[in-house]
C-alpha cells in the first residue's frame, strides 16, 4: 500500500525542518525526484503490511491558494503543523484542515495536529498550552468518526528527532483504517 502525505501549516512553523529531520531519522527515507514539491519516500511495516509513504513538503509563501490546492489531490493524510510559540499559527490550523478536506478528493482525511518547536517550552514562558490542541483534536474526532478517522495530537521538536517515528506510525494506522472504510463503502 502506498500513501501520499503532505506537511502543511503556516509560514515558518518548521515544516521544512520536520521534513529534513524525518529524512534523517526514519530508516530508509530517501529523497525522490519530483517536479515541484520536495518529496521523500520511505517504507514502514505496520500491522504486518508494508506501507510506502510519499511525504511532500509544501513551501508556505511561494504558493498561491489556487496553486497549492492542485497538490492536494489524492492526499491520504497530513501533518498539520503549528508553532507552540505562535498562537496565530495554532488558530490557523482549521484553515489548513479545511483546505485539505476540500481538495484531497477523499473528503475528510486523517491528520496529526503537530505542535512543533517543543524545545522552546524550556526557554520561553509564552508557549501554547497543549491542552487546547488536545481539545481541538478531540473535537475533530467527533466529526471525523463517521469516516472512521482517528486524528491525533503530538508535540515535537524538529531540532531533535524525538517522537517523529511514532507520529508517522500513528498517521499510517489512521490512514489504513480510513482506506479500509472507503474501500468497503
Ligand atoms: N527552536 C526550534 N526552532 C525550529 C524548530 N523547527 C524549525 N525551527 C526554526 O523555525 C524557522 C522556520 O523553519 P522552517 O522549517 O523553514 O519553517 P517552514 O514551515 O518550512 O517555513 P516556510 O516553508 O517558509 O513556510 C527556522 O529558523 C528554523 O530553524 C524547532 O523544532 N525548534
Ligand atoms: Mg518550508
Amino acid at each position: 500500500m502506498k500513501f501520499k502525505v503532505l506537511i502543511v501549516g503556516d509560514y515558518g512553523v518548521g515544516k521544512t525542518s520536520l521534513f529534513r529531520q524525518i529524512e534523517k531519522s526514519i530508516p530508509g527515507a530517501e529523497q525522490k525526484p519530483s517536479i515541484r514539491l520536495e518529496l521523500i519516500e520511505f517504507t514502514r511495516m505496520i500491522e504486518g503490511q508494508e506501507i510506502i509513504v510519499n511525504l511532500y513538503d509544501i513551501p508556505g509563501r511561494e504558493l498561491s491558494n489556487e496553486h497549492r490546492s492542485k497538490h492536494y489531490l489524492n492526499t491520504n493524510g497530513a501533518l498539520v503543523v503549528y508553532d507552540i510559540t505562535s498562537p496565530h499559527s495554532f488558530r490557523h490550523t482549521p484553515f489548513w484542515i479545511e483546505e485539505l478536506m476540500n481538495y484531497s478528493g477523499f473528503g475528510h482525511i486523517p491528520v496529526i495536529i503537530v505542535g512543533n518547536k517543543a524545545d522552546m517550552r524550556e526557554v520561553s514562558q509564552r508557549t501554547l498550552n497543549p491542552i487546547d490542541a488536545k481539545e481541538y483534536a478531540f473535537r475533530l474526532n467527533r466529526t471525523a468518526k463517521r469516516s472512521n478517522i482517528e486524528n491525533h495530537f503530538v508535540e515535537v521538536s524538529a531540532k531533535s528527532a524525538k517522537g517523529l517515528s511514532q507520529m508517522i506510525d500513528k498517521l499510517i494506522v489512521s490512514m489504513i483504517n480510513h482506506k479500509k472504510f472507503i474501500d468497503n463503502k
